[in-house]
Order: C-alpha cells, then structure tokens, then sequence
C-alpha cells in the first residue's frame, strides 16, 4: 500500500540541514510495514547527496518529471536549486519499510562535513500495528 507523506514525516524530511542532527522526533514515526513516498527538496545551490540506511529506495520523480522505470538507489544526489528562478529541486522517492526491521537509524547528505554540520536526522522504525 502506498500511503502519503504524513505531516510529522514532512516535518522530519524538512528539518534535514538546519544546522543540527534531529533527535526530538525520534520516536513519533511508524513507518513499519509502509511503502511510502518522500520528496526531497534542495534549496541550495550546491548538490547533496541524500542516503538513508537500512532501506535502497527508488528515484520515481525529479523536479517533478517521472523517471519512467525507476531503479534502486543507496544513494542519490540532489540537484541544486534553479540559479536562474531561485526554485528547489525535488526529487521524490519511494521505499518499503520491512516489518521485521526496527530500531532506530538515519538519513544523511552524503557529504561528510555537510552530515557533520547537521545535514542529518534520527527516526526510528518501530513495530506495526498491522
Ligand atoms: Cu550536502
């Protein structure tokens, strides 16, 4: 079943890069037995690269256009914004949430000194109810 973003799951995507690593929401998400989709969105001029652990995911959209057979990915990079109109980039994502996986864990740009710097957040996967 695919399910939309929740709005405390926008907020986790959301407070990725501000300057600090997201503890707080931790333990609010159950995103277990769930195939769900994000949309990352960079509003910066340099490229990030996004990768999540435990789960590859699948690249269906960029800037809103739909990759016509999307593929596995551990790691994807996000474009800049557009330097012309100022617009973010966005790059929607799909992935599964396996049952049997929980605990916590982190999604991170894949730059090392960007992670450092906060481009990083905790969830926690955690046991579902179906
Ligand atoms: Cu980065």
């Amino acid at each position: 079943m695919l399910e939309k973003l929740t709005e405390k799951e926008r907020q986790i995507v959301d407070s990725v890069g501000r300057g600090r690593t997201n503890h707080e929401v931790a333990d609010e998400l159950e995103l277990s037995h769930k195939t769900v989709e994000w949309t990352l969105m960079n509003k910066d001029v340099f490229q990030h690269p996004f990768h999540i652990h435990v789960n590859p995911f699948q690249v269906v959209a960029v800037n809103a256009r739909r990759v016509d057979q999307p593929v596995w990915w551990d790691t994807f990079a996000l474009p800049p914004r557009d330097t012309t109109t100022g617009q973010p980039s966005t790059v929607q994502i799909r992935m599964r949430f396996r049952s049997d996986v929980t605990g916590k864990t982190v999604f991170h740009c894949h730059i090392l000194p960007h992670e450092d710097n906060g481009m990083m957040s905790i969830f926690e996967l955690v046991a579902g109810t179906r």
